[in-house]
């Protein structure tokens, strides 16, 4: 049984100062860090979408940023423009220690669905290629840490449960966008699945 620590979207755009600024990102970087030596395997993973996709609020002509719109897949926040490719925002956070990673895994690159959680697209059902790593690799029981707690970090921890593997997320080391009573619908929801709250 491998134990696995996957960092989620440790990015220069959501710590503070970047586009989707989430408060404390930064403060991850160090915990963070220290974590990466007692896993076997160390994933990060990377928000990465082109300057056409969907869930930004500015290719939607007089949405506001954090209105709510229907999708094909469903309700899909619309979000400032964040983590474009090649773009400086897209970085992983200088101090990350990325030379401890097995695997960067990009996600939300589609211009027509967005990704949140690091198996699966936001229709539930596109899959990312994560599972065929993880369990090809053996690595059944998966420590979830980064941003954002509310949306990746959760949609990550959840989809986890669902496809058989053991999730726990460690809140000291995630921080929240906390939109709307988010934060507490996402600890809701990860209690139900089944994901152990460190
Ligand atoms: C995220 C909103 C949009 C996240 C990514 O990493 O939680 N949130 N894209
Ligand atoms: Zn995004």
């Amino acid at each position: 049984m491998g134990n696995a620590l996957i960092v989620i979207d440790m990015q220069v755009d959501f710590c503070p100062g970047g586009a989707l600024a989430v408060a404390g990102g930064d403060d991850l970087v160090a915990p963070i860090n220290a974590m990466m030596r007692d896993y076997d395997a160390v994933i990060l993973t990377q928000d990465w979408h082109p300057a056409n996709h969907s869930s930004f609020a500015d290719n939607h002509p007089g949405a506001a940023p954090f209105s709510l719109v229907e999708m094909p897949y469903g309700p899909q926040v619309l979000w400032p423009r964040h983590c474009v490719i090649g773009s400086g925002g897209a970085d992983l956070v200088p101090g990350l220690d990325t030379s401890l990673a097995d695997l960067v895994l990009r996600k939300g690159f589609c211009p027509e669905i967005d990704s949140y959680s690091a198996f699966f697209e936001n229709d539930h059902s596109t899959a990312t290629g994560l599972a065929g790593y993880l369990g090809e690799r053996g690595l059944s029981h998966l420590t979830f840490v980064g941003l954002a707690l509310d949306f990746c970090v959760a949609w990550s921890a959840i989809d986890a449960v669902k496809l058989g593997f053991g999730a726990a997320v460690v809140e000291s080391a995630c921080r929240a966008i906390d939109l709307d009573g988010s934060l507490e619908q996402a600890r809701r929801n990860m209690c139900a699945a089944g994901v152990t709250i460190a």
